[in-house]
């Protein structure tokens, strides 16, 4: 009897480890604006956030791909964290009074401020 409650344990434990393996993954990729290293920093650094696995934007391209499981976290949600710490998306604006404490390089509205040329 001890040896069969054993491997009733190994076995949940197996399949416990191989939902957690399954665990649904989705790579979106968001447009967000932005000019440079500062603003790469201040838009990943916003999308450290449960249920987000990894987010990568791109300085050129103004994208950001970002790796998220849908049941702990929405794209909308996303757009709301990146906005939130100034950056507008293509689907969410950054409110006016946390973009304009944005450093000078960083500004993207009306031009690139960064002075780095492309
Ligand atoms: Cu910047």
């Amino acid at each position: 009897m001890k040896t069969n409650s054993f491997l009733i344990l190994i076995i949940f434990l197996a399949l416990s480890v191989s939902a957690q393996a399954q665990e649904k993954v989705v790579t979106a990729n968001i447009k967000v604006y932005g000019n440079c290293g500062m603003c790469k920093n201040r838009i990943e650094k916003a999308l450290d956030h449960k249920g987000i696995k990894k987010a990568t934007w791109n300085t050129k391209a103004k994208s950001l791909e970002v790796i998220y499981v849908p049941s702990k976290i929405t794209e909308n949600k996303i757009h709301e964290l990146v906005a939130a710490v100034g950056h507008d998306t293509d689907k969410v604006k950054a409110k006016e009074e946390v973009y304009s404490k944005l450093p000078y390089c960083c500004l993207y509205r009306d031009h690139d401020h960064s002075g780095i040329v492309d």
